[in-house]
């Protein structure tokens, strides 16, 4: 069997690059190793930012995939329980920023694809990459009913995510990683709750704390913790406590929890993103600490340039943009970094729970309040959020 393009993963990453190679004409194949229920349930990201909105409606798709919620564009930063408001309107022309779970996202990119056609293949077992240097790498899998499969192919999509095999399949010393681990843990609760006005990110002496609307009876809360913390030391009390407390919020409603997950902060880069014909694409690539909401979005971003250079390549036999792929995605993905490392360190050092000192604390209060009252730093702050700061 052979296609042009397999897609490895149906996450944000595979879906976008396979409905975009879908409206060009492109052959592909996606390859997931989960059921589509599963896929269609995992819950993250809620903001689709300005410029990937942008990316969906320059191909006809943002209606389509996105869901009508605009987000308003403001968000709360809440500093010892005096609220501030901050935007990421920043003035230009053209649709903006949506409210649209990671889930949702997914579910409608994945029946668009299907809609028109597309060819994908859940429970693909097994999944192994060949001959990537070549020029016709092979993709072996097995199918659900233990069948083994082979297809041949021009590019292969590595879109599974930073526990795949397509960055595995890379030798090693091919790609060098730069690594950071912040030191900080985020128990992360999702609760049948009503939604803040905007989103909300809180510092207070007892650490940070954020609220996120993720429907219009859903929550996602974030609660600084030791990195090594274990979700059974925050029975359900002791969340909603440290939630009124860091949010200064004594008359929060609380309501039954769904999912309550310990995870680490942490900022991983492999570079290049490209070895021979394999070229990865969202956090195959790159992880991005949650502080800023960028990392499905960066994933949006790959997918877009990848979609595009591989039509070229097919349609005008132009390699100039595979051939940039990678030197064009890093350039936004330690953008990105940076501002979410930027955030990160301001959020937490602010309230000063992490142990970073007095000194470090009066640093981020000093970049809140500048955030807060010169228009100037506004602004990129703003420019920032939305993903334009590009030009
Ligand atoms: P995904 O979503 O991990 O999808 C990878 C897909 O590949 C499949 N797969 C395989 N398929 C075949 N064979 C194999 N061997 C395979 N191995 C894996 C998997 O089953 C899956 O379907 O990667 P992708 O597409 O690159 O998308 C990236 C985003 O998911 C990620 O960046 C965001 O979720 C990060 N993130 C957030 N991003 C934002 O922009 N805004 C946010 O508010 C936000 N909040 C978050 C987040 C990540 C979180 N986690 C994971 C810690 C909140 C949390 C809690």
């Amino acid at each position: 069997e052979s296609t042009t393009v397999v897609v490895i993963g149906a996450g944000p990453a595979g879906m976008t690059v396979a409905n975009l190679l879908q409206r060009s004409g492109v052959d592909c194949v996606v390859l997931e190793r989960r059921t589509r229920e599963y896929v269609a349930q995992r819950q993250r990201a809620g903001i689709v930012e300005t410029r990937a909105v942008r990316m969906f409606d320059s191909w006809g798709l943002a209606d389509r995939v996105l869901g009508g919620v605009p987000h308003q564009g403001i968000l709360e930063l809440r500093v010892d329980g005096e609220p501030h408001l901050v935007s990421d309107y920043d003035g230009s022309e053209g649709p903006t920023a949506r409210l649209c779970p990671q889930q949702m996202l997914v579910q409608k990119l994945t029946a668009e694809y299907l809609a028109n056609g597309g060819d994908l293949r859940f429970e693909a077992a097994d999944v192994s990459l060949h001959d990537l240097t070549g020029e016709h790498p092979t993709v072996r899998y097995r199918t659900a009913d233990g069948h083994l499969r082979t297809l041949t192919c021009d590019f292969v999509a590595g879109c599974d995510g930073d526990h795949g095999i397509s960055r595995t399949s890379v030798p090693d010393g091919a790609l060098t990683p730069y690594a950071f681990d912040h030191g900080i843990g985020w128990l992360t609760v999702l609760a049948d709750a009503p939604p803040p006005a905007h989103p909300l990110l809180a510092v207070s002496p007892q650490g940070f704390a954020a609220h996120f609307p993720r429907g219009p009876y859903t929550s996602r809360y974030y609660l600084q913790c030791p990195p090594d913390d274990h979700p059974d030391a925050w029975p359900d009390d002791r969340v909603w406590d440290a939630l009124r407390t860091r949010l200064g919020d004594p008359a929060l409603v609380s309501g039954p929890i769904t999912d309550r997950e310990i995870f680490r902060l942490r900022s991983l880069v492999h570079d290049p993103m490209q070895y021979g014909r394999l070229f990865l694409v969202g956090d195959a690539a790159h992880i991005v600490s949650p502080m800023g909401g960028k990392g499905m979005n960066l994933a949006l971003y790959d997918a877009d340039l990848f979609a595009r250079a591989v039509r070229d390549s097919v349609h005008d036999h132009d390699d100039t943009a595979l051939h940039t792929y990678s030197e064009r995605c890093l350039r936004r993905v330690w953008n990105d970094q940076e501002f979410s490392h930027w955030m990160t360190g301001m959020l937490h050092d602010a309230g000063d729970a992490t142990g970073s000192g007095p000194f470090r604390r009066g640093l981020a209060r000093a970049r809140l309040d500048r955030l807060f009252t010169a228009p100037g730093a506004a602004r990129a702050f703003s420019e920032l959020m939305t993903g334009l700061e590009f030009g």
